[in-house]
């Protein structure tokens, strides 16, 4: 096995709660603001979540649920659900910016850990680059971005997750092997793009993927552990630690 050089993680859901609480009530908001009655609940959203990318999922919904449309809207849906997506991610920002959205526990110590061992860092993500800097700025603070050497996100590839096309976007922008990297995901939808271009992946599960099929893992757990907050380990060996730390990360 290659020697581990980088850590490559996903960003919503498994940097922190973003989905249930920030994209969702930026949809919301966004929703309000251009006259539409839809109310994408804590549930409904969860369903939605099985459609990744924001504009991916509405134009979903829009088929699939039956909600009102303006009736100009047909004229240019493209341009409609673009409006209601810039909208959101405005929100997105807003809500960010008002620090209510917290780092899940153990990505800061984590992180840090990483950085200390000269471990390299990557983003993976389907969200935009935007929102990712906006998440980072308003957590971890500072220069954190630059934490990162790669910041692989959004529309950068044709095909977003569960296509594997963004973490092999990321490796190929650090010159890295599937067999150097290891993977962070919160979902069956990002498992499946990690382990599609070969990476090894710790799951961290939440409210909305816990329960699912994350048999692709070399290790599922709640989340990644503080000293005073043990994690629970769901599935795989984690070798008796109660923190996924650098330790663990070397023998996995
Ligand atoms: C995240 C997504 C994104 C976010 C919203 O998936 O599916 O669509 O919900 O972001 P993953 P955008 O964590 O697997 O990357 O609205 O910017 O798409
Ligand atoms: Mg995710």
């Amino acid at each position: 096995m290659a020697k581990l050089a980088a850590l490559i993680f996903d960003v919503d859901g498994t940097l922190a709660e973003t989905e249930r609480d920030g994209h969702r009530p930026a949809f919301n908001t966004a929703f309000t603001e251009a006259g539409l009655d839809w109310d994408w609940t804590v549930d409904l959203y969860g369903e939605l979540l099985a459609i990744t990318g924001g504009k991916e999922r509405i134009r979903h919904y829009i088929d699939n649920y039956s909600p009102t449309l303006p009736e100009s809207v047909h004229a240019d849906l493209d341009g409609f659900i673009a409006g209601l997506h810039l909208a959101k991610n405005r929100h997105y920002a807003q809500l960010l910016g008002g620090g209510k959205i917290p780092l899940r526990p153990g990505v800061r110590r984590l992180l840090e850990a990483a950085r200390a061992a000269g471990m390299r860092l990557a983003i993976s993500t389907t969200t935009s680059p935007e929102n990712v800097i906006a998440l980072l700025d308003h957590t971890l603070g500072g220069d954190s971005a630059s934490w990162f050497e790669v910041i692989a996100a959004g529309d950068v590839v044709p095909a977003k997750k569960p296509a594997p096309d963004i973490y092999h976007y990321a490796m190929q922008a650090m010159g890295l092997a599937p067999g150097q990297c290891l993977a962070f995901e919160d979902s069956e939808n990002g498992l499946k793009s990690a382990v599609g271009a070969g990476l090894r992946t710790i799951v961290t599960v939440n409210e909305y993927t816990e329960g699912g099929d994350f048999s692709g893992a070399v290790l599922e757990v709640d989340h990644l552990g503080e000293p005073d907050r043990p994690m629970r380990v769901l599935a795989g060996n984690a070798h008796g630690a109660t923190c996924v730390d650098m330790d663990l990360l070397s023998r996995l």
